[in-house]
């Protein structure tokens, strides 16, 4: 069926009549297809190659939203709207599963951040998530992605693909194969930390980028995080380190010219006061002290996943060129070395 088709026949199944909108396509996301759809809804298409149990995501969030209706009403947490027929999802003639939200008005995402400002804002915003649900059962919620942000699986699948991988991609992708091999003590340092058991596993957002958080339109206020597809158990790291790897620097992950990568110590610094203005109380004396740990381990575990996909030939993020890839691996480099130098 062609896209508009579906579309229509999805937007049918929540009584909605497509021609009355403009359906206009948003990029920013890696994973899912988005679309604007007039002014008044997002509609998502979710990638079922990554999410195998679509159905886990519904689960997670109505876990969360029955918890936050409870322990925090007045907080705004972005749920999906549903059918006429009362589901979550409807899926499409290809068996994709498809979701509608409210699209949130007066709002714009970044992929930059600007200011030191609106650092500590998103990081104070993923950090009262996770606090708000600080009590909630954490085995009402499944992995969605199971062993997403486990740093060892990682490893082994950059291994396997190195394994796999054609010999022209291997060779171009040869310097910075030998460089993320060289952080591999990375690994053994996530390992130790996980297995001195002293984290404690609390319900994460787990994609704490900074285009995953809504400003609202002309400020520095956020109004609500999004992206709640990988809201699963996790440790504080993941968050605090993706946000370290996606605030940090002025240039984002998608630039090509690594010089323009830096790490800005104000915003780092505002990440950390931001987040732990919310998350502070909860963390145990020995979860701060790998406070310093997490931008690198993100920063190694997300280009990791790059090169290893650039490997695998692209299968896993969406592209729009070639090599974007390797450029994103490449990219991820740079900030880690920069990181790393600074411990
Ligand atoms: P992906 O999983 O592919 O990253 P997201 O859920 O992050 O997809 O959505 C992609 C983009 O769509 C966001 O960065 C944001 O700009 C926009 N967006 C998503 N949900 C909403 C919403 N409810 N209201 C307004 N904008 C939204
Ligand atoms: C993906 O969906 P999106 O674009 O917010 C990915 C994250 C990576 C990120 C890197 C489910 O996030 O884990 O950190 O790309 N999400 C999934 O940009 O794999
Ligand atoms: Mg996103």
């Amino acid at each position: 069926m062609e896209l508009s088709a579906t579309i229509t026949s999805v937007l049918q199944a929540y009584g909605l009549n497509a021609p009355e909108y403009s359906i206009v396509r948003i990029n920013s996301g890696h994973i899912n297809h988005t679309y604007k759809i007039g002014t008044e809804y997002i509609l998502q298409r979710i990638n079922k190659n990554v999410f195998l149990h679509p159905e886990v995501l519904s689960k997670n969030l109505e876990a969360a939203s029955v918890f936050l209706k409870q322990h925090a009403p007045e907080y705004l947490f972005l749920h999906t709207l549903k059918t006429t027929s009362g589901e979550d999802l409807t899926f499409d003639a290809e068996g994709y599963p498809w979701r509608l939200f409210p699209y949130i008005k007066n709002t714009v995402s970044i992929n930059e951040v600007a200011t030191a400002q609106q650092a500590y804002a998103a990081a104070q915003a993923f950090g009262q998530l996770s606090r708000q649900l600080q009590g909630c059962d954490v085995s009402k919620f499944e992995e969605t992605i199971p062993k997403f942000h486990d740093l060892s699986i990682r490893y082994e699948q950059f291994e396997r693909a190195l394994l796999h991988a054609s010999s022209e991609r291997k060779q171009l992708a040869n310097r910075l194969i030998n460089k993320y091999q060289a952080f591999k003590y990375l690994v053994d340092k996530y390992v130790d930390l996980i297995q001195s058991g002293q984290l404690v596993l609390r319900i994460m957002h787990n994609d704490t980028k900074i285009n995953n958080v809504l400003f609202e339109h002309g400020t520095d206020q956020v109004v609500c995080v999004i992206d709640l597809d990988t809201l699963m158990p996790g440790y504080f790291i993941y968050d605090l380190g993706d946000m370290i790897r996606t605030f940090v620097s002025p240039a984002s992950e998608e630039e090509t010219d690594v010089s323009k990568v830096r790490v800005r110590k104000d915003i780092y610094q505002a990440v950390l006061d931001g987040y732990l203005s919310e998350m502070g109380g909860m963390l145990s004396h020995e979860e701060k002290l790998a406070v310093p740990l997490a931008g690198s381990i993100m920063t190694y575990m997300i280009g990791l996943r790059f090169l290893t996909d650039f490997l695998n030939g692209d299968t896993y993020y969406q592209t729009s060129y070639p090599q974007q890839n390797w450029y994103r691996a490449a990219n991820q480099l740079h900030l880690l070395e920069l990181l790393e130098s600074q411990v």
